[in-house]
C-alpha cells in the first residue's frame, strides 16, 4: 500500500508561474514572464501564449462555436466562458455557451440572474431538436471535456475540440488547435483575466456589460480559491485588475443568496452520518434530487469546518427523473497542503472500464460521478432501495477508508 497521506504534492510553491512581473495596470504583460509547459510543447510565455490565443481566433474569424462547460456549472466556469465569449465577439465569432445540467447552488442562480450572464441550459431531451452542424468547433473553459454529457453529442456531430483553456490537472489526451492548460492557476477565471489584462478585449468599467462580466470573474477567482485565501500570486493580481472594473455591490448581492431548505437538509445529514477517521469526515448522504445536486459540495465545505478535521468527503446518490438514471455523486474538500485530492480521488475510486477516472479535482478541491449503470432508476420497493444505498455506501467507504487509514485491511465479506 502506497504511503499515500505523506506524499508531498509535488513542487507547487518552487514551480509555480512566476508572476511577479505582471504589471496590474493595462500594459502588456512582459514576454518573459515564462509558464508552465504547454502539454507537448515548448514552455510559452503569457504574451506568447496569448498572441497564440489571438491567431487562433483570427484564423475562425466569422465562424460559430459552442462553449461546453460542466453540466453543474461553478462560478469559474461560468465568468470565463462569459469573459470568452466577449473576447471571440471581437473576432465575429458568435459563441454559444452550454451546459446539459443545471444551475444547483443557490450563488449560481443569483450571478446569472443578477449579471443576465448568457450561459444556456441544453438537457440531453432536448438535444434531438437542436442543429449542432452550425458549430464549426467546441471550446472548453474551466473543465476538459468529461464533466459534461454534452461532449458525447459534440463528438457524434463532428465538431473538433478547438480551444481548451483550464486549471485541472490533465485528465487524459487532450488534442485541440490551441491548448492552456495551467494546474498550478487557482481558477480559470484568472488564466481568462490574464487575457483580457493582455490586450486580447479593451475591457473597461465604462462597459455595463464589461463591469458584469468582470464582477462574475472576480467570484470565479473567489469561489475556486476559498474567498481568496488559498489565492496564489496570479490569482490575486487579477483580482486586483478586476478590482477597477467590478461592481462590488452586484458581487455582494450574489453572496448574499441564501441557502435553500433542501441544501440544509442535505448538510443536516451529511453531520448525522459523518463518519472521523484519522482527521477525515466521511459522509453519505443518500438519495437527492437532481436540482439539489450542489447540495453535496456544499456538505463537504460544512464538514471540512469541524475542529480537528482536515478532509471532508461527501456523497450521495442523484437521481435524475428526465432520464430515469442514478448516479453517484461525491465532493472532498480539504485544508491539508500535502493532500492532493486529483491524486487522491484517482487512486482511490479508478477508472471505468473505458479507461477514465471516476473523477479528479483542483487545489484543495475534487468532485466524482460514478454511473449506476444497470441499478440506477427508481424502484416502488422501500426495501430495495434501502439495500441499494447500503451497498453504495459500504463501497465507496471501503475505497475510500482504504487511503484514509492505509494500515487497516480492506474489509472482507
Ligand atoms: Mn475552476
Amino acid at each position: 500500500m502506497k504511503s499515500y497521506l505523506l506524499t508531498l504534492t509535488s513542487d507547487h510553491n518552487s514551480a509555480k508561474m512566476s508572476a511577479s512581473t505582471v504589471n496590474p495596470t493595462n500594459s502588456k504583460i512582459g514576454e518573459e514572464t515564462v509558464l508552465e509547459r504547454e502539454t507537448g510543447s515548448q514552455p510559452l510565455s503569457l504574451g506568447k501564449l496569448a498572441q497564440k490565443l489571438q491567431h487562433t481566433l483570427e484564423k475562425h474569424h466569422g465562424e460559430r462555436h459552442i462553449v461546453v462547460i460542466q453540466d453543474f456549472p461553478d462560478p469559474d466556469a461560468l465568468s470565463s466562458a462569459w469573459a470568452y465569449q466577449l473576447i471571440a465577439e471581437r473576432y465575429e465569432i458568435e459563441c454559444d455557451i452550454v451546459y446539459a445540467g443545471t444551475l444547483s447552488h443557490q450563488e449560481n442562480i443569483a450571478l446569472v440572474k443578477l449579471t443576465g450572464l448568457p450561459a444556456k441550459r441544453w438537457s440531453i431531451n432536448t438535444l434531438k431538436d437542436r442543429d449542432l452542424t452550425v458549430y464549426q468547433g467546441c471550446v472548453l473553459v474551466d473543465s476538459q471535456g468529461n464533466t459534461s454529457q454534452l461532449m458525447a453529442y459534440v463528438k457524434q456531430a463532428k465538431i473538433p475540440v478547438m480551444i481548451v483553456i483550464d486549471h485541472h490537472s490533465q485528465q487524459g489526451g487532450i488534442q485541440a488547435e490551441f491548448v492552456d492548460l495551467r494546474p498550478r492557476v487557482r481558477s480559470t477565471a484568472t488564466i481568462l483575466t490574464q487575457y483580457l489584462q493582455n490586450g486580447l478585449l479593451d475591457f473597461n468599467g465604462n462597459n455595463s456589460t464589461h463591469v458584469k462580466c468582470a464582477t462574475a470573474l472576480m467570484h470565479g477567482i473567489r469561489s475556486d480559491t476559498n474567498g481568496l485565501r488559498q489565492a496564489q500570486e496570479d490569482d490575486l493580481l487579477a483580482a486586483a485588475y478586476l478590482s477597477r472594473i467590478y461592481d462590488p455591490q452586484l458581487l455582494n448581492a450574489v453572496l448574499q443568496s441564501a441557502r435553500s431548505c433542501r441544501v440544509m437538509d442535505v448538510i443536516e445529514r451529511s453531520l448525522k452520518n459523518r463518519l472521523i477517521q484519522n482527521s477525515f469526515s466521511i459522509a453519505g448522504v443518500g438519495y437527492l434530487r437532481y436540482e439539489d445536486r450542489d447540495a453535496i459540495p456544499q456538505a463537504a465545505d460544512f464538514l471540512v469546518t469541524e475542529e480537528n478535521i482536515h478532509t471532508a468527503i461527501v456523497y450521495g446518490i442523484i437521481h435524475d427523473e428526465d432520464r430515469e438514471i442514478e448516479v453517484i455523486i461525491g465532493s472532498l474538500r480539504t485544508n491539508k497542503l500535502t493532500l492532493d485530492p486529483d491524486e487522491f480521488i484517482k487512486e482511490a475510486l479508478g477508472k471505468n472500464p473505458q479507461g477514465r477516472y471516476y473523477g479528479g479535482g483542483r487545489e484543495m478541491a475534487g468532485g466524482f460521478e460514478i454511473p449506476m449503470g444497470f441499478f440506477g432508476g427508481s424502484n416502488d420497493n422501500n426495501n430495495y432501495t434501502k439495500l441499494k444505498w447500503e451497498l453504495v455506501d459500504a463501497q465507496l467507504k471501503q475505497k475510500l477508508l482504504r487511503l484514509v487509514n492505509p494500515q487497516n485491511e480492506v474489509v472482507h465479506a
